[in-house]
């Protein structure tokens, strides 16, 4: 096949006829549960760049939500997973282990947070690295309640589901949801105006108050909220969460599954914000696109559970692994964390500018290649979807893939992959433009 040509091409009538073609097929045979932002296709991908199925070139801000950290079809990353593919596709590191896992948790002990002994367990998605995270802090506390934030996302499963905020479309008919799992009130510098000190004494009190630190195994929170809407927690509020929880023996769980892996150019998001969380979640950007995820913590909790306790058939999966080594080693190599801050300079003074023409834009916020923009209507704090539907229609007729977020559904959010080049960025700024141009 020809290589991809690495620029924005929009040939047909956006979806294509063979979008069209698949979306009938699509509706007929999968379940309806699962749906897609866009009825379009993908057939191939390089770097920043999606092609659909009908030879339309689009720039990718998206990157499936923060997994292509490095590059779609990452070279470093397709040759080590082909060739893994050929020496051992499955192992199953509980009945016959091999080096590649023990490599992957030596490269997050090295790049988590923190200087302290930690070990590693690996898994298959985001939400199994919460669910066991939060089993290893049930274990080695002997507590059971699991504190969360408010916006918070940590998954789909039963347990992770109750640990969701957003009861649509993630909760609604699902239920029972698992007990023992309590909303506090989190930092959200936009909305609530408070400022870091401010917020943690509000969350400590409901932490206190109406869970109380005797029962509380863990407080899991995301650094940057990536569902959520991109909210940075003001200055100091995680520190002084981290704080409470140290002094109270609550283990302080940072979900890093969209914020971490070099997104904001540091490994994990919590550096930015000065936290040594007690474990460190990794998923998304871990394995160039393959399925892998981790629980990293300090030694003496990921020691708690008994032998036996931990695992699952795919868990750390060989080939994932391989891909997830390549991963660390093209960071290291090309220097990607740099690439975040690159990308950040170009795209937040674009935003700030928009926002300045157009006060729909209420904030812009985010670190490194973790930007959003929070739209409201005009002059109001009034949550603005229906302008972020328009944005992302008119995006992706264009060539330009754009995600959603926010608990209102009126954020959109910028994860473009560290490989984009300062062109591709550009003109995908100058499209959102003319987006904004176009709702007037
Ligand atoms: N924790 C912080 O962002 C996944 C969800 C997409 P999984 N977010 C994308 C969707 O609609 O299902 C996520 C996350 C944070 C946990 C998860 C869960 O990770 O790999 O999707 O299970």
């Amino acid at each position: 096949m020809e290589p991809i040509e690495l620029q924005r091409r929009v040939v047909t009538a956006i979806p294509g006829p063979r979008s069209v073609e698949l979306q009938k097929r699509r509706l007929a045979a999968v379940a309806a549960g699962v749906s897609s932002a866009l009825p379009i296709f993908a057939e191939r991908a390089h770097g920043a760049i999606v092609v659909d199925v009908d030879g339309n070139h689009y720039i990718d801000l998206g990157s499936g939500i923060g997994v292509m950290t490095i590059g779609h079809t990452d070279e470093a990353v397709v040759a080590a997973a082909s060739e893994q593919l050929t020496l051992l596709t499955h192992g199953m590191f509980t009945i016959t282990p091999y080096e590649s896992y023990i490599r992957v948790a030596e490269l997050l002990a090295q790049h988590t947070p923190g200087s302290f002994a930690k070990k590693t367990v690996l898994l298959n998605s985001g939400a199994e690295a919460v669910e066991n995270a939060v089993k290893i802090a049930r274990h080695y506390t002997g507590r059971t309640a699991v504190a969360v934030l408010d916006h918070a996302y940590h998954g789909r499963t039963n347990l992770t589901m109750a640990m969701t905020f957003k009861a649509m479309p993630y909760k609604s008919g699902f239920g029972p949801l698992a007990p023992s799992v309590y909303h506090a009130p989190g930092s959200y510098p936009f909305r609530d105006g408070l400022s870091g000190a401010d917020a943690a004494a509000r969350t400590i009190t409901y932490l206190e108050k109406s869970i109380g630190a005797r029962d509380l195994a863990c407080l899991v929170a995301e650094p940057i909220q990536g569902e959520g809407g991109f909210v940075v927690p003001a200055d100091g509020y995680l520190a002084a969460l981290q704080d409470w929880c140290t002094a109270n023996g609550v283990v302080f769980i940072a979900d890093e599954i969209q914020s971490g892996m070099a997104r904001t150019g540091k490994y994990y998001a919590s550096e930015h914000f000065g936290v040594e969380p007690d474990m460190v979640l990794s998923a998304k950007g871990i394995a160039g696109g393959l399925p892998l995820a981790a629980v990293t913590g300090r030694a003496e909790i990921m020691d708690a559970p008994h032998a036996g306790g931990l695992g699952g058939t795919f868990a750390g999966n060989p080939v994932a692994a391989a891909a997830a080594i390549a991963v660390f080693g093209e960071i290291e190599r090309r220097g990607l964390l740099a690439e975040a801050g690159r990308i950040e300079g170009i795209l937040k003074p674009a935003l700030v500018e928009l926002q300045a023409k157009y006060p729909t834009i209420g904030d812009v916020r985010g670190i490194g290649a973790m930007l959003a923009i929070e739209l409201v209507k005009p002059g109001t704090m009034e949550p603005n979807a229906a302008a972020v539907s328009a944005l992302t229609a008119f995006a992706a007729q264009h060539g330009v893939l754009l995600l959603s977020a926010g608990t209102f559904g009126n954020v959109i959010r910028f994860l473009p992959s560290l490989a984009i080049t300062d062109d591709l960025l550009r003109e995908a700024i100058s499209v959102l433009g003319d987006g904004f141009a176009s709702l007037d």
